[in-house]
């Protein structure tokens, strides 16, 4: 594993992706600033200031995509949770991979396929983390309740110490996860998930779908029910 940190860039994700062929399997596009972050389907991610946690990995896992690869998101958002629980927090993980702590959202996470052609290049895997933010800035926040762990704790957040804690954090079983998908995340992913056995309501592209939140499958996908029916979500965004 290899931290490559830039002092600004437009956003980790674009300069890993660009840059992937020169980038090792395994590197770690660290920012210290980010201009133009993004979200899932084209939304912004803002950057709070100085101490936050903006970087990438570049993963190579194999010449061709796998399914289980798909589920990575989630694999990061319960190493995440684990790493925030050692900081002494209960945390939270809303469907598909967003990380909350009281109901508020600390991190987002954001993965993408690098494909040449139809040959699998390999995944960028994206995460920003609030650590040290200033509660109007958090408030300033469009559409979100957001929170930082500097405000959760009360205290600055040294974040070359959390990098590395969670570079390490990933790495120790990102090859059984690669080996065992989903399943081997499932436990620890729905302990975490406040959502389940709640009514709620979630956006699937231009659909609201309302329902029982019944389970997570073996993929990791929600699976919905509403007057008998079952539905299975692989994307979306719980609304309420
Ligand atoms: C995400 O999207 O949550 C994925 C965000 C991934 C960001 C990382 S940073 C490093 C790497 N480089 C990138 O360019 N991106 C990745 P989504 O689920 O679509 O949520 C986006 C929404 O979260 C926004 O519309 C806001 O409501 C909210 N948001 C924006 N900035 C935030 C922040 N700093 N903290 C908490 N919520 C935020």
């Amino acid at each position: 594993m290899k931290i490559i940190t830039l002092d600004s860039v437009d956003s980790t994700n674009i300069y890993a992706k660009n840059n992937l062929d020169v980038l090792e399997d395994k590197t770690i596009v660290h920012a210290l600033k980010q201009t133009l972050g993004r979200g899932r389907f084209d939304r912004k991610w803002v950057d709070l200031g100085d101490g936050n946690v903006f970087l990438s990995f570049v993963l190579k896992p194999s010449n061709s995509f796998n399914e289980i690869y798909s589920n990575l998101t989630q694999y990061l958002s319960v190493v995440l949770c684990e790493l925030l629980e050692e900081y002494g927090l209960q945390t939270q993980i809303k469907w598909p991979n967003d990380v909350l702590i009281n109901g508020k959202k600390i991190a987002g996470i954001l993965s993408e396929t690098v494909m040449q052609g139809s040959t699998f290049k390999g995944l960028v895997l994206g995460i920003g983390v609030n650590l040290n933010a200033k509660q109007d800035d958090v408030d300033a926040i469009p559409d979100k309740v957001v929170t930082s762990l500097n405000l959760e704790l009360n205290k600055n957040i040294d974040m070359y110490e959390f990098i590395q804690q969670l570079s390490d954090k990933f790495f120790a079983n990102y090859d059984e996860f690669l080996t065992n998908g989903f399943e081997f995340i499932k436990s620890n992913y729905i302990s975490r998930a406040s959502f389940l056995d709640t009514e709620i309501c979630v956006q699937v592209l231009n659909e609201v779908k309302k329902g029982y939140a019944k389970s997570i499958n073996d993929s990791g996908e929600l699976v919905l029910e509403n007057n008998g029916n079952e539905f299975v979500l692989t994307i979306g965004d719980i609304l309420c």
